[in-house]
C-alpha cells in the first residue's frame, strides 16, 4: 500500500509513501480513505495527521493514470477529500517540500494545514493543459483570496509556503521538525473540539470580483490563444464566485473532464514526460557513476563559444576561455559582459551577479591553461582540419579523465574522436544559437563514447538547465537532419508556385515561431548554401531546387546583408516581401518550364511538417534517436515547434499514421515526388494502426 498508518500518542499519522513524489494514484487514494475510516473508528485516536514521506508532501494526481480507467476508479480524489472533510476527528495536513495539484487539493480538504518554510505550493495543472480537478478552483480562493488564487491557478507558478503564512491556507508555520509540530497542533485542535473548520464553508470576499476576473481574462487573451485551459481556470473560479461552492465544484469537474481529452493537454503532458524521459538512456543505468565536473574549458570565444561559456558561468562554474588571438578573446569577453548587462537592464540580473560571473572567466591564449579542466568544449570554425588541430592539442594537454566535447553541428564525431588517443572521453555537445538562451542540447554519442562520459554530460545538462537529447552520429544529428528535408520541401514549393511570405505565414499560423525563409534570413542564407554545395558533391542523386543558390548568387544572405528572401530597412529586422526575389522565383519556374500553380496553406503545412515526420521516422529506424519523444523534445525546445501540438511525431500520432502515409503517397505522385517515399516505419505503423509515441 502506498500509505503507511501509525499511531503516535493518540494521533493517527497517515504517511503518503508513493515515490518519487507521492503521486495520488489509486492505491494511495485508497490508503488515505482507509486510514481516515480506521482513525475515526478507533477510540484511542483523537486526531489525524497526513504527511508525505520523501521529497514531497504530494506532487498531485498521478499523471500516468490519466486517460486510463484508474484515474476515475473510486475512491477518486474528490471522494478522498470528502472523507477528510467528513471526519469527526480533526485532520491536519503537514506539508513540506512540495504540495502541488491534487496534493494541495488534498490538503485543502483537511480541517487544518501546517507547513515548514520552503515548501513549493502550486496548482500547476494549467501547465498540463488542465485545471485543478479536485476542488482547487473553489477552495484556494477561499483561503488565499481571489486575486492570489487567480494568479496561482492561471500561471501554475509555485509560491513558497512562508509567503502564504499569513493567509488562511496555513494555520501554522512549523519551526523545526514538521511531524512534531503537526502532532502538537493536532492535540490542540482535538482539545478545542469540533466541529472542525471546512474550507468549503468560507466565503470568497472581494470588493470587485467581476473586475478582477475580467482583468485576468484580458491578461491571458494573447498567451492563451492556443491553450483552452487558462480560460477554463478563470471560468471555474468565476462560477464559484457567482453561484457558490457546489455549483462551482460541479462546473470545475465538467471543465476538467473536457480538458483532459483535448489534444493540447495530451501534448503538454507528452512534453512533461518527454523532457524527463530524454535523460534516460536504455543502456546507461541511472546509477552510472559520473565524473566530477568543477572546472570548464571553452575553446573559441565567438558567438557560440561565448554563449556556451555563459551557461556554465550562470551555474556557478569557473570557465577558462581560450582564443588564438588577443583581440578575438577581448571581443568575446566584451560580448559576454554586454549580454549580462542587457539582462541587468531587464531586471533579470543584478550588477553584482554580473561581476560574480565575469570573475569566473579565466581568459587565455594558451592551451596549457586547459590542463586542469574537467570538461573542455570546443566551438571553433566548422571545418574538420581546424577541429583536428584542436583535438590533437587537447589530447596532449588535457588531464586524464577530462571530457573532450565538440559543439560541431555537421561534422562526424567519430572522426573527431579519432584525432585523440582517448575516444572514450570524446562526446558531442551541440548547442543551439543563442547558446545561453536555447534550451536544447543535442548530446552526440560517438561509437566509442564511454557510458560514464554520457551519464556525466546528461547530468551536467540539467545543472545548466538544458533539455539534453541523445543523438547518434549522422549528418545533422536529429534536428538539422530533419530541418533539411523541411527546407527542401519549402524550396520545391517556391518553384511550384508559392512565394516566401505565403509559406512563412502558413507555417507560422500553424504555430512555428518563424517560417523557413524568415528563419533562413536570420541564420544566414550562406550557411544553407554551404551545406547544399557539400550535399551536391556527396549525394548528387538527391535533387534540390537550386532556387536558394540563385538567391545567394545575388548576394542576398539575409539580415546580415540587409537583404535575403525578404528586404530589410537599415537597422530594422522587419521582413518585407521583396519584388526582386518574387520576380526571380517566377522567372526561375519559367526557366525550368514549370507551370506555377496555386498552393494552399494546408498543403504547405502538410508538406513541411510531414517532411519532418518522415525523416524522423528514418532517424528512429536507424537508432539515431532512441524514442519518438526525444525527437519531439528536439523540435519543441530547439526549433519552435508549437508546444500545444507536442512535436512532429506526436502530431503525426494525433492525425493518424494512416492519414500521414496517405498524404505522403499523394505527394509522391506530384512534381518533386521522389522526396516522398514513406519511411518503412510510417508504413508499418499505418498498417497496424500504431503510433510513434506508444
Ligand atoms: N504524476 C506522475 N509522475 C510524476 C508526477 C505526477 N504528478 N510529478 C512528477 N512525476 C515523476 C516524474 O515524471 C519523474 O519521474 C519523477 O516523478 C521526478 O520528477 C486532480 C489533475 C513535483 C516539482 O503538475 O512539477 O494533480 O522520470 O524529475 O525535479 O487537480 O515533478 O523519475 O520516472 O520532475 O524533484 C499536478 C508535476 C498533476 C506536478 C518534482 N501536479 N510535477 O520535481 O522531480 S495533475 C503537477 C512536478 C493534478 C488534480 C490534477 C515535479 C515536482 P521519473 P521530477 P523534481
Amino acid at each position: 500500500m502506498a500509505v503507511d498508518y501509525t499511531i503516535r500518542g493518540g494521533v493517527a499519522v497517515i504517511t503518503l509513501d508513493n515515490p518519487p513524489v507521492n503521486g495520488l494514484g489509486h492505491s494511495t487514494r485508497l490508503g488515505i480513505v482507509e486510514g481516515i475510516e480506521r482513525a475515526n473508528g478507533d477510540d484511542g485516536v483523537r486526531a489525524i495527521v497526513i504527511i508525505g514521506a520523501g521529497k514531497a508532501f504530494s506532487g498531485g494526481a498521478d499523471i500516468t493514470e490519466f486517460n486510463t480507467p484508474k484515474a476515475s476508479q473510486e475512491p477518486t480524489l474528490m471522494t478522498v477529500i470528502k472523507a477528510l472533510e467528513a471526519s469527526a476527528k480533526p485532520v491536519v495536513a503537514a506539508i513540506h517540500a512540495v504540495a502541488m495539484g491534487g496534493g494541495l487539493e488534498l490538503a485543502l480538504g483537511a480541517h487544518y494545514r501546517v507547513a515548514v518554510p520552503g515548501a513549493q505550493i502550486a496548482l500547476p495543472e494549467v501547465k498540463l493543459g488542465l485545471l485543478p480537478g479536485a476542488g482547487g478552483t473553489q477552495r484556494l480562493p477561499r483561503v488565499v483570496g481571489l486575486e492570489t488564487a487567480l494568479n496561482m491557478i492561471v500561471s501554475g507558478t509555485p509560491v513558497l509556503s512562508e509567503k502564504l503564512a499569513q493567509t488562511a491556507l496555513f494555520d501554522e508555520l512549523v519551526d523545526g521538525d514538521l511531524l512534531q509540530g503537526a502532532l502538537s497542533f493536532a492535540h490542540r485542535a482535538a482539545d478545542r473540539g469540533g466541529p472542525h473548520p471546512q474550507v468549503r464553508d468560507r466565503e470568497i470576499e472581494h470588493p470587485d470580483a467581476a473586475g478582477v476576473i475580467e482583468r485576468a481574462r484580458e491578461s491571458i487573451a494573447v498567451s492563451a490563444r492556443h491553450f483552452p485551459a487558462p480560460r477554463k481556470c478563470i471560468d471555474a473560479i468565476e462560477k464559484g464566485v457567482k453561484d457558490g461552492f457546489e455549483r462551482g465544484l460541479a462546473f470545475e469537474r465538467e471543465c476538467f473532464l473536457a480538458l483532459v481529452q483535448t489534444p493540447e493537454s495530451r501534448a503538454l503532458r507528452h512534453a512533461f514526460f518527454g523532457e524527463r524521459a530524454a535523460s534516460k538512456i536504455a543502456d546507461v543505468p541511472s546509477n552510472t557513476p559520473v565524473r566530477k565536473i568543477e572546472r570548464i574549458g571553452v575553446i573559441g570565444a565567438g558567438t557560440m563559444g561565448g554563449g556556451i561559456a555563459m551557461n556554465f558561468l550562470n551555474a556557478g562554474l569557473p570557465v577558462t576561455l581560450l582564443e588564438t588571438k588577443q583581440d578575438a578573446l577581448d571581443r568575446g569577453i566584451t560580448t559576454i559582459r554586454r549580454n549580462y548587462e542587457a539582462q541587468v537592464k531587464k531586471g533579470r540580473l543584478t550588477q553584482e551577479n554580473v561581476e560574480e560571473r565575469m570573475a569566473r572567466i579565466a581568459p587565455t591564449l594558451s592551451y596549457a591553461d586547459l590542463a586542469q579542466a574537467d570538461l573542455v568544449i570546443e566551438a571553433v570554425f566548422e571545418e574538420l582540419g581546424v577541429k583536428e588541430n584542436v583535438f590533437r592539442q587537447l589530447d596532449e594537454i588535457a588531464k586524464p579523465g577530462a571530457i573532450l566535447a565538440s559543439n560541431t553541428s555537421t561534422l562526424n564525431l567519430d572522426t573527431i574522436a579519432s584525432f585523440t588517443k582517448r575516444p572514450g572521453d570524446v562526446i558531442g555537445m551541440h548547442f543551439f544559437s543563442p547558446a545561453n538562451v536555447m534550451k536544447l542540447l543535442e548530446v552526440v554519442r560517438g561509437e566509442k563514447t564511454a557510458k560514464d562520459v554520457l551519464a556525466t554530460v546528461m547530468q551536467l545538462a540539467k545543472k545548466i538547465r538544458k533539455t539534453a537529447v541523445v543523438s547518434g552520429v549522422c549528418d545533422g544529428f536529429i534536428g538539422n537532419r530533419m530541418i533539411e528535408q523541411y527546407i527542401r520541401q519549402a524550396l520545391f514549393m517556391l518553384e511550384e508556385g508559392a512565394l516566401p511570405a505565403q509559406i512563412d505565414r502558413a507555417v507560422e499560423d500553424f504555430g512555428f515561431a518563424m517560417g523557413p525563409f524568415r528563419m533562413s534570413d536570420l541564420a544566414g542564407n550562406d550557411i544553407g548554401w554551404a551545406i547544399r554545395k557539400r550535399r551536391y558533391r556527396e549525394q548528387p542523386e538527391l535533387h534540390y531546387s537550386r532556387i536558394a543558390d540563385r538567391l545567394c548568387e545575388m548576394g542576398r544572405f539575409g539580415q546580415k546583408t540587409g537583404a535575403g528572401w525578404y528586404d530589410y530597412e537599415p537597422g530594422k529586422r522587419d521582413a518585407l516581401p521583396s519584388k526582386e526575389v518574387d520576380d526571380m522565383i517566377v522567372a526561375y519556374s519559367k526557366e525550368r518550364g514549370i507551370e506555377r500553380r496555386a498552393i494552399g496553406d494546408e498543403e504547405i503545412v502538410e508538406r513541411l511538417v510531414l517532411a519532418l515526420v518522415n525523416e524522423g521516422a528514418k532517424i528512429l529506424e536507424e537508432g539515431i534517436a532512441a524514442k519518438a519523444s526525444d525527437i519531439d523534445m528536439v523540435y519543441l525546445t530547439g526549433y519552435s515547434f508549437p508546444l500545444w501540438r507536442g512535436g512532429p511525431m506526436l502530431y503525426a500520432d494525433t492525425i493518424g499514421l494512416d492519414n500521414v502515409e496517405r498524404a505522403m503517397r499523394k505527394y509522391a505522385q506530384q512534381a518533386n515526388g521522389d522526396a516522398w517515399r514513406p519511411a518503412a516505419r510510417v508504413t508499418v505503423l499505418a498498417q497496424s494502426n500504431g503510433r510513434f509515441n506508444d
